[in-house]
């Protein structure tokens, strides 16, 4: 186990918003993406967003990363539904005999890279390397196509075995889901120092659905065991908690919806967790073992309801840290268009905690399928040697943020329905985009298409 704290820096690497961005309405539990089902998308428009925001960070003098979205349709997919022939006619035939199955393996979800993996840093593991399991995601059909692509990007940039070790997703299959960072968070005295990792899950595996249940919970605490035990972490530096069975009902399909921890702090609703006291014992037990004391800071249900909490992903938010000290909040604009929780934000700045900052960002497109700031990217710790080691040209700088969106400009549509994706033109089109920025991130041939 480390027993130094090293320098290191948390890397927020963003999903770039795929050209497939459409409202398909597949993930049921997630209330913005079954009520925006049918709207019309704007791709281009999405992805624009998303640079935009790791603009935001990168001004903020933060570590900005960047993973590429996946191909799609996912041709390798539908070839496994029997569909035949050139990549062309898969898209013709699947299109025009199973357009459900069609929209599902055309789905940009892959953006949300909160989901893409769990990530622990090298200050936390025995062996002390970066360790990573792609998310399972077995819980959501359309979603369970991404951890292979997921974990192939993963391993490109991450490649120096001499720092980071990769694991395979935990196996899936009736209700063993793992759904990565977003039911993760981490605290620690600095980036840098022996952290404690939380653990954050719905349900066990082997229990049935309880009959109180609206949604799904998504996380199985065997899962998120799984992960703790091969990513080598400290057993007294860990804490496995409850999701409630009222935020997930209310819509909180991802423990991310609902809470989100950076350095000391825990923000969170009141309404969280299923036993709110234990929960904060033992995170608290657990932060006792590096001598620290982790800020809670509660939202009670009272100044900002479970069903606004919601509405506005107040908690979706990222929480930071400021290379000059304290902590800044980045937010999409629905908790500002909301009273109670811009007046909690508000308080909150004002006030003596941690948090001195918040950024208020446009981030619709990707909000109306039910993903906000923290869903788009994933955390990645890192020391200046696990830096230096990355393959590519995925941390972001202004210029290549620049040439991202004359990418995004020169490839993407700015109009998309779900019909639209029987369009075999599309697939080209995203071949195309997807060759291109292949090239200026540097990554060689990562697509099926290119190999
Ligand atoms: O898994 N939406 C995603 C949103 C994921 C948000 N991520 C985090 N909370 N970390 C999901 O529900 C909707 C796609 C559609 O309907 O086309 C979707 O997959």
């Amino acid at each position: 186990m480390n027993e130094q704290t090293s320098v290191a820096h948390e890397v927020n690497f963003d999903g770039l918003v795929g050209p497939t961005h459409n409202y398909g309405g597949l993930s049921y539990g997630n209330l913005a993406s079954m009520n925006n089902l049918g709207d019309i998308s704007n791709p281009r428009g999405a992805v624009l967003q998303g640079i935009q925001k790791m603009r935001t960070l990168l001004d903020l003098g933060l570590v900005q990363g960047v993973l590429p979205p996946h191909e799609r349709p996912a041709i390798s997919a539908l070839r496994k539904f029997g569909f035949t022939g050139n990549d062309r006619d898969v898209v013709d035939a699947a299109g025009k005999a199973a357009p459900q199955l069609l929209m599902n393996c055309s789905s940009a979800s892959a953006m949300w890279t909160a989901n893409a993996a769990t990530v622990s840093p090298s200050a936390d593991t025995r062996d002390c390397k970066v360790h990573f399991t792609p998310a399972n995601l077995g819980s959501m059909f359309h979603r369970s196509l991404e951890p292979e692509f997921a974990g192939r990007t993963l391993q490109a940039i991450f490649s120096d075995e001499a720092h980071f070790v990769h694991h395979a997703p935990i196996p899936y299959g009736g209700r063993m889901g793992d759904e990565g960072a977003a039911n993760h968070g981490r605290l620690s005295t600095t980036h840098g120092a022996h952290g404690v990792e939380l653990f954050v899950y719905g349900h066990s595996a082997f229990e049935k659905q309880s009959a109180g249940m609206t949604f799904q919970a998504r996380q199985a605490i065997e899962a998120s065991h799984a992960v703790a035990t091969n990513h080598q972490l400290d057993g007294r530096a860990i804490a496995f908690i409850r999701q409630s069975a009222e935020a997930i009902n209310a819509g909180a399909f991802h423990n991310d919806v609902v809470s989100v921890t950076n350095g000391t702090a825990l923000f969170y609703h009141e309404q969280a967790f299923e036993d709110k006291t234990q929960a904060l014992e033992a995170i608290t037990r657990a932060c006792a073992t590096f001598e620290f004391d982790p800020d809670f800071i509660e939202v009670p249900g009272n100044s900002v309801s479970l069903t606004a909490a919601i509405k506005t992903y107040l908690f979706n938010s990222q929480l930071v840290s400021l290379p000059h000290g304290g902590m800044a909040l980045i937010l999409p604009s629905e908790s500002e268009e909301n009273d109670a929780t811009r007046d909690f934000v508000a308080d909150a700045v004002a006030g003596n905690g941690p948090i001195m900052q918040a950024h208020y960002l446009d981030l619709k497109q990707s909000m109306k399928n039910g993903g906000g700031p923290a869903c788009l990217r994933l955390r990645v710790v890192l020391t200046a040697a696990e830096q230096a080691a990355l393959t590519g040209n995925c941390l972001m700088t202004h210029d290549r943020l620049d040439d991202l969106e004359a990418w995004a400009k020169k490839h993407y549509r700015d109009r998309m329905r779900p019909e639209d994706l029987i369009d075999p033109n599309l697939y080209q089109e995203n071949c195309a985009a997807l060759d291109h920025l292949t090239q200026l991130l540097d990554l060689g041939s990562l697509y099926d298409f290119q190999r």
